[in-house]
Parts: structure tokens; C-alpha cells; sequence
């Protein structure tokens, strides 16, 4: 019989806990860890949750962009930067759903709609709710992210049939003051709440490379993992530096501070999905495999995030191939499972063909 106190009982120990009560000092020595031992514990995590050859995969659009109120110093689309993009007014339904459709032939499961505001007006929140039951009818998931909530806007999504909602916290409460100032870092945890009282499914993560620090990460996925219920979905977003933003220019993240971020995530909240996020445009492929390896199990998937240009679909099928990655299906009635898809299997078995495999 194995003695309680030998490395791999308490190796055992370490895994298979959803725990709500993480102290800082402790995730921070978490990140700290030698990187083959975080990785071997983020993977061995991983594997008692998910199969670790799936992933899931979401589309994002812009549904309203551009002319924000605050002052978030890595977006493009605040109006206190000089990036300042052209100020669109939200999108007309047909063009949602359409893209929504391309979304979903092109394999995505989830359909992501971000509009540029503080938070929604009643009547704009009419429009959306239109949009979240076209684009369920369509067979995806829906995911929507326009700002803080008040705990009745979050009902009438919840009664439109919306699944998930995203509001990041960005990063730690230590940091945040220094990203941004419109508003704080408790109103994102109360618009949180609003998610979870309504019964939505949250989707909450942040940024790196903002020039935040290992204990910022750290403390940032304390917050995360500490909440009430640990997010169904984390994203996990690399800064991407616009020109005329606060932060653009600023030293890059190391890479493997990154696949160390995420393999944290990955065993401080071993059941959510863990999404490689923004940023995967300007990332090796070879990046992008050690962050599955660390427990990343969804990504962004299509052309375009919000305003800027992500890893794109052809690069995206290529690489997993090469990583024998299948996607996961949306367990929704009348779709067809992407995996079991032909036309998918077959572009992904010809371009990993191409790239020589
Ligand atoms: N306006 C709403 C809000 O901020 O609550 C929703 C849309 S906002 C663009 C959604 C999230 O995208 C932000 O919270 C941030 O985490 C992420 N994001 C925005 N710009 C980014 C950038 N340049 N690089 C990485 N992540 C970014
Ligand atoms: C999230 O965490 N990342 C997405 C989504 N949630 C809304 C947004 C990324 C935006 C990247 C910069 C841009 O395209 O404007
Ligand atoms: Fe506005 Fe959202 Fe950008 Fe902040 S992140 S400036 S709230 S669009």
C-alpha cells in the first residue's frame, strides 16, 4: 500500500478539486512552479475533466462598434483613444445572422456577439434579444458581451434563450487601476453576479502582457476561481496591441508566461473551458500546442476577433490536424456535429496533407 505522504498521492491529492478558496500566495507559487511539473499537473488535470484531444470552438462579430464611453487602455474602440475607429451603429439582424450561418458551416459551436458600449439601453437590449433567438435558431450557441448588466436586463437574456455571457475581469484588482478608470473592478464583479442569479452561463477571463506581473495573473485567476461558481468558460486573451491605444508599444509577455498562465487556469478551475483567446494571430503554431498541452480547450475561430484579424480558419484547420485536435459538438437539437462533418474532415485531412503530413 502507498503511504498518504508519497509524491504521487499527493500529486493525487492536488487534482480532481474544484476549490473556491485559493490565497494568493498560493497561486502565485502555483505559476511559479518548475515548468514540466506545472505542465505535467495542468495535463494530468485536464485529462480527469476533457478529452484532451477535443476542443471547442466559437466565432466572434462585432455587432456594435467603435465610439465606447470608456476608457479600457488596450481597445480600439474607446473614444478617449487616438485609435478611435469609426463610430457603426448595431448591425441590422439579417447581416447577424448571416454571419452567424457562415459561422456554423465553417464548424464554429458558439456564436459570440460583442457590442462597444458601457452597458446596454433597454431598447438596444430588444435588438440583441432578437438577435440571440435567430442565432439559436440556427442551431449555435450564443454568447453575447455588452458591458455590465443590471440583474433584470440579465433575466430577459436568460429568457431569450441566451446561454452564455461574457464580462471579463481583465486582470487583478491591483493592476486594474492602472488599465482602466470608467469603471471598477467592482461593478464587473456585480454585473457577475447579475449573470449567475439569472441563471446564464458565465464566461469570464482576461489579458495578458498588459505589463501586469506574475502575482497580477496569479491574483487575477484567484478572482476568477473564488467566485461562487467557477466560470463555465475562461478566456485567456494576449494583449493585442493597437496603434493609438495606452498600450500600445509596451514589452511583449514572454510566451511562456503565457502556456504558465493557463496551465494555472487549467488546474485552479479544472472543469471550465479555457479559451486561447486574442492574440493567437501573432503566435507560433508551435505556442498554440504547448497552451492546448497546458489544458487550452477552446479557441476563437474565423477571420476577425472584434476590429482585428485572428489566426483564421485555413491556418487553424492546418494546425489541428497536425495536432490530431477534434472539434467538440454543441449538444443543440436539429445541428449537425462539426466533427462528423465532411466537408470539414476532409479540408483539414487535405490541408494537413499540404502542409505535409
Ligand atoms: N464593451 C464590452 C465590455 O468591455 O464589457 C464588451 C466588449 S469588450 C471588447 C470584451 C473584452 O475583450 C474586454 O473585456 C477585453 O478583455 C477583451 N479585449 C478588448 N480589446 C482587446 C485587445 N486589444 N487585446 C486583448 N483583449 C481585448
Ligand atoms: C474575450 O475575452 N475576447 C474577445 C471576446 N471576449 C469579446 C474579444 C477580443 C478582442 C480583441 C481585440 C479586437 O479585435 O478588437
Ligand atoms: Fe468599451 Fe468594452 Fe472597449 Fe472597454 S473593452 S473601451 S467597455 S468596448
Amino acid at each position: 500500500m502507498q503511504a498518504p505522504d508519497t509524491p504521487s498521492a499527493a500529486r493525487a491529492a492536488e487534482i480532481n478539486l474544484e476549490r473556491h478558496d485559493w490565497v494568493l500566495d498560493e497561486a502565485e507559487a502555483l505559476l511559479g512552479r518548475p515548468f514540466n511539473d506545472l505542465l505535467f499537473l495542468a495535463q494530468t488535470t485536464h485529462r480527469s475533466y476533457f478529452d484532451p484531444n477535443r476542443i471547442q470552438l466559437s466565432t466572434l462579430l462585432s455587432i456594435k462598434t467603435g465610439g465606447c464611453p470608456e476608457d479600457c487602455g488596450y481597445c480600439s474602440q474607446s473614444a478617449r483613444h487616438e485609435s478611435r475607429l469609426a463610430r457603426e451603429r448595431l448591425l441590422p439582424l439579417d447581416e447577424v445572422l448571416e454571419a452567424a450561418r457562415a459561422a456554423r458551416d465553417a464548424g464554429a459551436t458558439r456564436f459570440c456577439m460583442g457590442a462597444a458600449w458601457r452597458n446596454p439601453t433597454d431598447k438596444n437590449l430588444d435588438t440583441v434579444l432578437a438577435m440571440v433567438a435567430g442565432v439559436k435558431a440556427l442551431g449555435l450557441e450564443t454568447c453575447v458581451t455588452l458591458g455590465m448588466l443590471t440583474a433584470d436586463q440579465a433575466r430577459r437574456l436568460a429568457g431569450a434563450g441566451l446561454d452564455f455571457y461574457n464580462h471579463n475581469l481583465d486582470t487583478s484588482p491591483e493592476f486594474y487601476g492602472r488599465v482602466i478608470s470608467t469603471r471598477t473592478y467592482r461593478d464587473r464583479l456585480e454585473t457577475l453576479e447579475h449573470v449567475r442569479a439569472a441563471g446564464l452561463k458565465t464566461c469570464s477571463g482576461g489579458i495578458l502582457g498588459m505589463g501586469e506581473g506574475r502575482r497580477d495573473r496569479a491574483s487575477m485567476l484567484c478572482q476568477l476561481a473564488n467566485l461562487p461558481a467557477h466560470p463555465e468558460s475562461v478566456p485567456i486573451n494576449l494583449l493585442v496591441q493597437v496603434e493609438g491605444t495606452p498600450l500600445f508599444g509596451i514589452d511583449a509577455l514572454d510566451p511562456l508566461e503565457l502556456a504558465r498562465t493557463i496551465a494555472a487556469a487549467r488546474v485552479m478551475m479544472p472543469g471550465s473551458h479555457v479559451r486561447l483567446s486574442a492574440g493567437r494571430d501573432d503566435m507560433s503554431d508551435e505556442l498554440q500546442a504547448l497552451c492546448f498541452l497546458a489544458g487550452a480547450n477552446s479557441v476563437f475561430y474565423g477571420e476577425r476577433l472584434l476590429t482585428t484579424p485572428n489566426a483564421g480558419a485555413e491556418r487553424d484547420l492546418v494546425l489541428f490536424a497536425r495536432l490530431g485536435l477534434a472539434f467538440e459538438t454543441a449538444e443543440l437539437p436539429g445541428r449537425e456535429a462539426p466533427g462528423a462533418c465532411h466537408h470539414h474532415r476532409d479540408q483539414a485531412a487535405g490541408n494537413a496533407a499540404a502542409a505535409g503530413n
